[in-house]
This record gives structure tokens, sequence and C-alpha cells, in this order.
């Protein structure tokens, strides 16, 4: 495909409310988007790098750099047959994955429009609709969380994942499953634990989650694998997990039994799928993680989440859990089942709303492909 220019665009728009992990507070999102002009045709990709360095070491303002300095002009200067290329011409710059995946994703988009095919089929998708789940913050008391699941469980979500951090645990465990002893329950602790309080994680056995997301270091496999052989409970490796590579040590290592896929954290919808396809391979299950999306990531986040391997309810939820108004058209929305329904148009299936987002954005770059001609 001949690439005409690329567009980096930052966008402002606020939670619906704050959402909080163990290690902070989001309220207001700021949020890279890469507009992709080739063929005639704009794909999008959305940059899921955080405010802050603190789920990792990229934030939108590294991704801008390294997107403006260097991956956009690479792409820019290049003429990939299709989107299974971009992770070489990119691969001179090392890490910055997020970036990375903005990038790339915007190309599958525009290649599912050039095919006119939807973004699913191309990935390799199978499902019609997928299962969903909902993430929910820490909260400054158990009856207000205890209030919001029962909204999510009314709305028809099929899992409940809990943020939590010491402190923030074992009690909000037990008042959840008191209340609720059958459903699909799971926490994730973003790496806010240590070695020394594995007694307090195997106590959790009690409480049939379906998994425990990321309790030891972001950068770990050793010491989950250590811990995964004194529980019964399956350990979920999130941020652990950049590669297919790191999957197939993580598997080999039994540091867990389920895997949180998000394309962003491993560079690419392309990766994205060699990791599914290797955990899909060794009997691993996986589920489609979640980054506070707006529309534009959620549409990539639904297209990946309908490959086989995706057996497990995903972080993939609403638009109006996140946002007032999406940048969609229509917004996602989640069935009564609690289901998203997978689009059968061509490319990601929802409309970017140009003029709102040309309203919101409070920043913009143009990399024009002739310059590097
Ligand atoms: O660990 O899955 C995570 C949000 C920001 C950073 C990390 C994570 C999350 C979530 C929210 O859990 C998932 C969502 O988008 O609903
Ligand atoms: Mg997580």
């Amino acid at each position: 495909m001949r690439i005409d220019a690329i567009f980096l665009r930052e966008i402002r728009l606020p939670l619906v409310k704050p959402f909080e992990t163990s290690f902070g507070v989001t309220t207001d999102r700021r949020i890279l988007l890469v507009e992709l002009k080739a063929e005639g045709l704009t794909g999008w990709g959305e940059c899921v790098a955080g405010e802050r360095p603190y789920y990792s070491y990229e934030t939108i303002d590294t991704a801008w750099l390294v997107l403006l300095q260097e991956l956009a002009p690479a792409l820019a200067r290049s003429e990939p047959a299709h989107a299974g290329k971009i992770p070489g011409i990119l691969k001179q710059v090392r890490g910055h994955r997020m970036a990375k995946a903005a990038l790339e994703n915007s190309v599958w988009d525009l290649e599912a429009q050039m095919r006119g095919i939807p973004l699913a089929e191309l990935l390799g998708g199978v499902r019609e609709t997928i299962p969903c789940g909902v993430s929910i913050g820490i909260k400054g008391s158990i009856p207000e969380l205890l209030k919001d699941i029962e909204t999510e469980l009314a709305a028809g979500y099929q899992r409940i994942k809990l943020k939590c951090k010491p402190g923030w645990d074992t009690k909000v465990f037990e008042a959840v499953r008191n209340r609720w002893p059958d459903i699909k329950l799971t926490c994730d602790a973003n790496s806010a634990y240590k070695l020394k309080d594995a007694d307090c994680i195997i106590g959790w056995d009690d409480f049939n989650l379906m998994m425990i997301e990321q309790p030891l270091w972001a950068d770990d496999f050793y010491y989950h694998s250590m811990l995964q052989r004194q529980l019964n409970t399956p350990i979920c490796l999130d941020e652990s997990i950049h590669n297919r590579r790191d999957t197939l040590a993580a598997i080999e290592m039994e540091s867990c039994r389920i895997i949180n896929i998000k394309s962003g954290r491993v560079g690419g919808l392309g990766e994205a799928i060699a990791v599914h396809n290797a955990a899909m391979e060794r009997g691993i299950p996986v589920w489609c993680g979640g980054m506070l999306e707006t529309g534009i990531g959620r549409s990539h986040n639904i297209a990946l989440s309908s490959l086989e391997n995706f057996t497990l309810p995903g972080d993939v939820s609403a638009s109006k859990r996140y946002y007032q108004e999406d940048i969609i058209e229509p917004a996602v929305e989640v069935t009564p089942q609690g289901e998203i329904v997978v689009p059968t148009t061509p490319g990601r299936g929802y409309e970017v709303r140009e003029d709102l987002v040309e309203r919101l954005t409070v920043r913009k770059e143009e990399i024009r492909a002739l310059a590097f001609a």
C-alpha cells in the first residue's frame, strides 16, 4: 500500500468516573490517535500509553516523541505489502511497544478496508459475539463497591474483576463472595505484592477466584512460578508478557495458567495474534485486556477478541462506562447477555466522528510520505 500521510493527534477526554488501581487514579485521559492516509482510505489507531509511566514506562509523551521522530517516518518511507510487515519496518526501535502498536493497528484497520472485509476476519477471528466482563477500580468503601458490582451485573456483564492492593483485598473479596457466592470473580493487583505477601495471597484460594492477575513484579516470571506452585487459583500474567517469547517462557516455567493479551503491551495486533497462537497450542486460555480505550482502541480489541482462544470474558466493555460521548459511531454496546456483537462491515466496523475528534484535538502533527522519498 502507498502511504500518503500520517497524522498524530492528542485528544483530551474526561472519564465518566475516576478509575483507581494499585498504581494510581485516572480522571482525565490524554489520548494519542494515529490517523493513517493511504490508498484513498483512512485507518485509525489508538495509543494506550498512560498519562504517567506507572503501568509501564511508556507515556503519551514518550509515544508522541518516538512516533514523530522514528516510527511514523519509517512507515512513511516504506510501502508495506500488508500489515504483517509493519513490525519489520519498526524493529530498529527498541521497545516503545505501545507507540508501535498505535501505528501498526492503524495499518490493520486500513488493510481490512482495502480488502473490504471486517478487521476481525482479517485477524483470523471466528466468533460472532465476544463475552464481556468489567474491571472495577479501587473504591472508597465496600458498600460503594457492592453498589457498582450490582449495577454491572444488572447490565449483564459475565464476570467481575476487582482491582486490589494490600489493604483492599481479603476483606473485599470476602464481602463480595458473601453477597454473590457464584459469580465469575477475578482480581488484578498490578504488581502490588511481594513474596512476603505469599501467605495472604494463598488465603485467597478460599474465594474461588477464576484467576489472580499479575500479583508480583511487572518484569517477573520466576517468582510468579514459585507462587503458582503454592496456589490452587490460576495466576494470569498481564504486565510481564511483552511478546511470544515471554509467553513461551511463562508457560514453560508455569508462571501462569492464563494470559491477558493487550495489543498495545505486545507492540501490535500481529504480535498479539502470535501470543494467542502460542498460548492456544499449549492449552493456555487467553482474554483481551483493556486500557480505558476510546472507541477506536476498543474496536481493535473487539476484533482481536473474536479469535478462537479468547475463551474467557475480557475487559472489553461498553463505551458509556468510560466516556459520556465516545468518538466512534455507534458507541460500543453490550447485550443484556453480556456480549458485544462483532461488527461485520469492512474495517473496524465503527465510524470515527471526525468532527468531534477535530474539536477535541489539542495537538496535531503531520508526517508526509513525500518528504522522505
Ligand atoms: O491492568 O488491566 C489492567 C486499566 C489501566 C491500566 C491497566 C489495567 C487497566 C484495567 C482497565 O484493568 C480495563 C478496562 O479498560 O476496562
Ligand atoms: Mg491487568
